[in-house]
């Protein structure tokens, strides 16, 4: 078997799945969809996730989809890797992670960077927008609160939760926001600059064509 299959956009989302696997040491092998072309809508893809977003993961016939499932996935299939945090707290803590970013981060950064999802009238648009950015700010700033004690998210060790981390520092960081990141989310940053230092980061940057954190 040659591994499981990744269908990613670059810079999505399924970035943090990316690093996962490449973190994972595992064969696996990556399929890169273009989102602005469409390619999540048409057929072959929507064949593979009906939902028409990335990431997916597929395994044979198994298909799975949604990062925060895909991150647990991958770290408990590689148990080697310690991706997943061992005691019971460590895991409790690692998956309030995965919640906290998945339902405030993700569907806040979508309403900036897809109002239509939202609302029909576009002159509606800009004020969607605009809340979106402020409210982006401030689940940033409750983010760097709790990263204000320095390392990993977790007990001070590495785990997938990182990598979901780096994802959204990177929108924040991106066009979309164009937050002074290391202004205003200072151990933010040095987690971003942290997880560029390593291997597995900088061969997905590479692969998905992203500049590293600086
Ligand atoms: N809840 C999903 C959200 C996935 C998602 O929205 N992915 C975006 C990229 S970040 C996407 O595929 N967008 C394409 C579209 O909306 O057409 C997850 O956390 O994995």
């Amino acid at each position: 078997m040659t591994g499981p299959t990744l269908y990613y956009a670059p810079g999505a989302c399924s970035l943090a799945s990316h690093i996962a696997l490449e973190e994972a040491g595992a064969p696996y092998e990556t399929v890169r969809l273009n989102l602005q072309a469409g390619d999540q809508r048409g057929a072959a893809y929507l064949a593979i996730n009906e939902r028409g977003r990335v990431p997916a993961l597929v395994e044979g016939a198994w298909v799975l989809t949604e990062n925060s499932a895909i991150l647990r996935h991958v770290a408990r299939a590689h148990p080697d890797a310690g991706l997943w945090p061992e005691n019971l707290r460590g895991q409790a803590i690692a998956d309030e992670w995965l919640c906290w970013l998945s339902t405030n981060h993700h569907p806040t950064y979508a309403h900036i960077r897809r109002p239509g999802r939202y609302a029909t009238d576009e002159d509606a648009f800009p004020g969607i927008q605009a809340k979106a950015l402020d409210t982006y700010g401030d689940l940033c700033t409750m983010t760097e609160v709790r990263l204000s004690n320095g390392g990993w998210a977790v007990d001070g060790r590495y785990s997938v939760v990182d990598p979901y981390l780096l994802t959204f520092w990177t929108w924040a960081h991106g066009p979309a926001c164009r937050f002074d990141m290391g202004e205003r989310f200072p151990a933010w940053t040095a987690h971003a600059r942290a997880m560029a230092e390593r291997p597995a980061v900088r061969t997905v940057f590479a692969r998905e064509g992203l500049d590293l954190p600086a």
